[in-house]
């Protein structure tokens, strides 16, 4: 790895426009432990993380990273960083442990105490109303595969944003609700380790009528906050010029991209989702759900992680995954900047969006402190230059993007990977809890307090 080459193309730093938001991203089940605390009650991740052969090294959010206790010492660590956002998660079974009826007022406290901190810090509170962790006692009445699970979402939604209100400046329904639903329903890699397409298809919809019942909430009781929701989205390429694999691209596309966006800016499902459902796979759409699924929200929040590139397999809509030669992080995941960038112009043109957040962006890396004490990794700091180039040049092709949020603040854990997987831009030391910024998150810190990418570039490997 080499750093501070002078980049031939690049005279200058590139600048972000003022106002523009840098923060960092976590999520609940992922970094708070204390699960059992406070009046908390088991969610589905709990459940499923207990199951042998689940989860790499039967690793659960038991402690993860103490983040319920130790929040004081993480706000003082993204004032470090110079964020001037946080996005977070709002742990549903800390609020309303059973789902629906009695709400923990000790859990709302927490939320309560954490917004207060980062307000005081000059940290924007951005949080999401759900990321995966339902609580148990509604997946045991069927989870997302039951209506009523949307109702009770609306009721959370409700309960926290009354006592939030607009100290939250940006809420977030959803984060990426196609891996609940396709990962949780239909292949069984997540909670709740389901494997079943319908259930998937029904999942889907729920989880899209949830955001949509809850938008007129958080606008009633956080007038001033804005609303919106996360998805995660690629971009899609052939595997080669022909017809067929441009074709499996674009099914591909429509597939995992458009079955989300289309029913929340369009209020349909689109044409090539429809077609490629089986006879047993229904949709449980009720009278005016397509329209309360598309009320107008502030924003979208994009997490990016990597492109496909698609070969045509005869009778397989969107084909099949071919993985070209280039460089890979530790989840294999292919290292792709440019797909951002395609992406970013190809939403912008196609759906009438206000703004938009790249609410997640990162890189995996299991680097650990060197004899130093510090943290050199390389891979990390050069995937968010990359990436936060091609947001620039989205930026200057129009696209409103208002704020990038790297993922993760820090390390913590990666669901099925359990702790062996780490995205974190702050190292953190499991057995002793200690964090260490990373050069990324150094290098983080100073883009955020410029607005803008240094006039050098890091070149990798
Ligand atoms: O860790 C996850 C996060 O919870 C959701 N988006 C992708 C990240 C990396 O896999």
């Amino acid at each position: 790895m080499t750093i501070n080459r002078q980049s031939p193309e690049q005279n200058g730093p590139l600048k972000f426009p003022p106002n523009f938001v840098w923060g960092s991203a976590t999520a609940a089940y992922q970094i708070e432990g204390a699960i059992a605390e406070d009046g908390r009650k088991p969610s589905i991740w709990d459940t499923f993380s207990a199951i042998p052969g689940k989860v790499l090294n039967g690793d659960t959010g038991e402690i993860a990273c103490d983040h319920y206790h130790r929040y004081p010492e993480d706000v003082a660590l993204m004032k470090m960083l110079n964020l001037g956002a946080y996005r977070f998660s709002i742990a549903w079974p800390r609020i309303v442990p059973d789902g629906r009826g009695a709400v923990n007022q000790q859990g709302l406290d927490f939320y309560d105490r954490l917004t207060d901190k980062l307000l005081e810090a000059g940290i924007q509170p951005y949080a999401t109303l759900y990321h995966w962790d339902l609580p148990q006692a509604l997946e045991d009445r069927g989870g997302w595969t039951n209506r009523e699970t949307a109702e009770a979402y609306a009721e959370y939604a409700d309960v926290v944003s009354r006592r939030l209100g607009d100290r939250i400046s940006s809420y977030t329904t959803f984060n990426e609700p196609w891996c609940s639903a396709v990962l949780g329903y239909g292949l069984g890699i997540h909670a709740p380790g389901k494997q079943d397409r319908a259930a998937q298809v029904a999942a889907t919809h729920h989880l899209l009528l949830a955001h949509g019942l809850a938008v007129p909430i958080l606008r009633r009781n956080a007038p001033k906050a804005e609303v919106g929701i996360t998805l995660n989205l690629w971009s899609f390429d052939p595997a080669s010029d022909s017809a067929a694999d441009r074709q499996a691209a674009e099914e591909g596309y429509d597939l995992d991209n458009r079955a989300y966006l289309d029913p929340l800016f369009r209020g349909k499902y689109p044409e090539t989702y429809l077609n490629a459902l089986a006879p047993d796979e229904t949709i449980p759409v009720q009278a005016g759900d397509l329209e309360t699924m598309k009320a107008p929200i502030d924003f979208l929040g994009i997490n990016y992680y990597i492109r496909h590139v698609r070969q045509a397999v005869p009778g397989i809509p969107g084909g099949q995954d071919v993985y070209p030669p280039g460089i890979y992080t530790t989840m294999d995941w292919e290292v792709y900047p440019p797909g951002l960038y395609d992406l970013l112009v190809r939403l912008n043109n196609e759906y009438q969006i206000r703004k938009i957040y790249i609410t997640e962006n990162g890189s995996s890396g299991e680097e650990g402190p060197d004899e130093k004490g510090e943290v050199h990794d390389a891979l990390r700091l050069y995937y968010l230059q990359e990436h936060l180039t091609q947001a620039h040049r989205a930026i200057q092709q129009g696209v409103p993007l208002a704020g990038y949020f790297a993922w993760s603040l820090m390390d913590n854990y990666e669901w099925a990977w359990g702790y062996t997987r780490r995205f974190g831009i702050v190292y953190v030391d499991y057995e002793t809890q200690q964090r260490i910024i990373k050069d990324s998150g150094h290098w983080y810190a100073r883009v955020a307090a410029s607005n803008a990418l240094p006039d050098y570039r890091v070149i990798y490997p």
